[in-house]
């Protein structure tokens, strides 16, 4: 997923060109790229980087969202239980690439695993502090990737955003740099959110 970096590069204030790409570029973008995926960064001496977990690691490295000593350590215990939710995601929420596909059984199996989904969301609940922050800066990767997760995922099941959380996804939101995100006002323009309801 793409739009924790944009978050990160933003909270970070970090200058940056944003190229989001329609399905028809994609198209003829996707066999000239290293790995036929996205998101794909471009440095300033032009070296090409891949892997969304790489890029969001490089940003933070250099905006201090990455965290230093218990931060750090927070934000990636994090980073892995967002990997595990990402595995659970992927099979139980329509995106922008599978909605063509989808159908009722998927849907009635979506929620079927929707307990399974939700004891997993409860394990982040003992890790906050003051309710709505998981580290001191409570803008670290793991928490912005956390915060996209949720809000793009509850966008096709409600119940994804859970009443744990829900302290941390109001304060995340209320950010200003992610409210520019959120608002369609940054560089990326209007959100292609990655999850999409259920057809
Ligand atoms: N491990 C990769 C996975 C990237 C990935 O699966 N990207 C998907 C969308 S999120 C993609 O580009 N799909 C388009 C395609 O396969 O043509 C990463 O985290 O960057």
């Amino acid at each position: 997923m793409g739009l924790p970096i944009i978050l990160a590069l933003e909270t970070g204030g970090v200058e940056y060109k944003a190229h989001p790409c329609s399905f028809d570029e994609w198209s003829k973008l996707k066999p000239t790229t290293p790995t036929g995926v996205m998101p794909l960064c471009k440095l300033a001496d032009g070296t090409t980087v891949i892997e969304s977990g790489a890029i969001l690691r490089a940003v933070g490295a250099q905006t201090g969202a990455l965290g230093t000593s218990k931060d750090f350590l927070m934000s990636e215990m994090l980073m892995g239980l967002n990997a595990d939710l990402m595995k659970k995601a992927a099979s139980n929420a329509p995106t922008v690439m599978t909605l063509k596909n989808w159908d009722a059984a998927k849907t009635a199996a979506a929620k079927e695993a929707l307990p399974d989904i939700l004891a997993h969301l409860a394990k982040y609940d003992q890790f906050l502090v003051g309710g709505d922050k998981f580290t001191s800066s409570g803008l670290s990767i793991g928490e912005l990737q956390l915060f996209v997760m949720v809000a793009s995922w509850s966008r096709a099941m409600p119940e994804i955003a859970t009443p744990g959380l829900a302290a941390f996804m109001k304060r995340v939101a209320a950010v200003p740099a992610v409210a520019k995100v959120l608002d369609g006002a940054s560089a990326w323009g209007d959100l292609p959110w990655y999850f999409v309801p259920f057809p």
